[in-house]
């Protein structure tokens, strides 16, 4: 094999521990939880067309949306990964509806991290063969240590968050994650099973030329939203746009930050508050905005800033490039007024 000159994850992960002051290892300990359930996960969702576990378990989540064979399997790796290493005391997930008190081990109650997680975002492609994801967001517990994890500890503005990020299951497998001093990247290597440092610093271009809206939804849009997206098909400038929609939120904010762009979702008539997750959706994807040079925000103020009151809450989101997240956020301030 030729000589591989990139840094593993698990390398990276244990020089970057000194970005932490008084760090105790347990961070790394956690980001190593989710390494290691990811390649579970990504052997799965690789062989999802042989092991005919493809299609639906015929139960439905909390959201009311079909889990796939997959969904509630990916939820399980994480879940076993993440309790088995008493490196949290609390985990949400979008296929659960309330969070679980970790108790595995004498010592999980002490761990101040809780997790919340969208386990295999975008699973309606799995059918079809459509790259899916896995989103993940950290935080620091609030209740004291040693008592039982509450709600509070998950109800947290997106600021608070410790590290984010996402695994994306696409045409090579990525972990891309932060802590608060950049994005990095790392792409596994399926033949040795150790993921290598492939896209450090990752940033925004900052001019982006690319738009992300299903806009089989226009008729349903806000009226910003529609003025927007005619402003990004109008022939001037640096315009027409191009429009990519995967229907997967991480491979679409993926090759966003890679490429340059815009991934909205909007609220429309008929869900008031969009569609996207804050706890476990859009928070980690606006932290890793934020650290990437982007922006994210729900139209109007910033999502991390958002007080969250439910765990499945849903909020509007408009994330991608500086300038064109402001750009549409315009659109949105000039509708809002008429
Ligand atoms: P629609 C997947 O269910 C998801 O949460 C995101 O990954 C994706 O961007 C969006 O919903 C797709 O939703 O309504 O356009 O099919």
């Amino acid at each position: 094999m030729s000589e591989q000159s990139f840094q593993t994850l698990g390398e990276f992960i244990i020089d970057k521990q000194e970005d932490f002051m008084y760090s105790t290892g347990e961070l790394s300990r956690l980001l190593s939880a989710i390494r290691l359930a990811s390649k579970v996960v990504n052997r799965e969702v690789n062989k999802a067309g042989i092991a005919n576990i493809i299609g639906k378990v015929g139960s439905e989540n909390i959201q009311g949306e079909e889990q796939q064979k997959l969904d509630v399997l990916a939820n399980e790796i994480f879940i076993e990964a993440l309790s088995q290493r008493e490196v949290v005391c609390g985990i949400a997930s979008e296929e659960n509806d309330d969070y679980i008190e970790v108790k595995c081990g004498s010592n999980a109650h002490l761990s101040k991290y809780v997790v919340l997680i969208d386990p295999l975002d975008g699973s309606s492609n799995i059918d079809v063969n459509v790259s899916v994801g896995t989103i993940f967001s950290i935080y620091r517990r609030v209740t004291e240590p040693g008592s039982p994890v509450g709600i509070e500890d998950f109800l947290q503005k997106g600021v608070n968050q410790a590290a984010a990020g996402y695994v994306v299951y696409g045409s090579s497998t990525m972990i891309v994650y932060t802590t608060g001093n950049g994005v990095n990247g790392f792409t596994l290597d399926p033949s040795l099973g150790t993921y290598y440092l492939s896209h450090a610093n990752m940033e925004f271009p900052k001019t982006g030329k690319i738009y992300s809206i299903n806009e089989g939804n226009y008729i349903k849009f806000p009226q910003g939203v529609k003025n927007y997206i005619k402003y990004c098909q109008r022939e001037e400038d640096d315009r027409p746009y191009t429009s990519r929609y995967i229907g997967s939120l991480v491979s679409d904010f993926h090759r966003n930050m890679i490429k340059g762009g815009i991934y909205i979702y909007p609220s429309t008539s008929q869900s008031p508050n969009g569609k996207l997750r804050l706890l476990y959706e859009c928070n980690p994807m606006a932290f890793l905005a934020e650290q990437a040079g982007g922006k994210c925000t729900n139209g109007f103020e910033r999502i991390m800033e958002i007080e969250p009151t439910e765990l499945h809450q849903r909020v509007p989101f408009f994330c991608g490039n500086r300038e064109m997240v402001e750009k549409a956020e315009e659109f949105m301030a000039a509708a809002a007024e008429n």
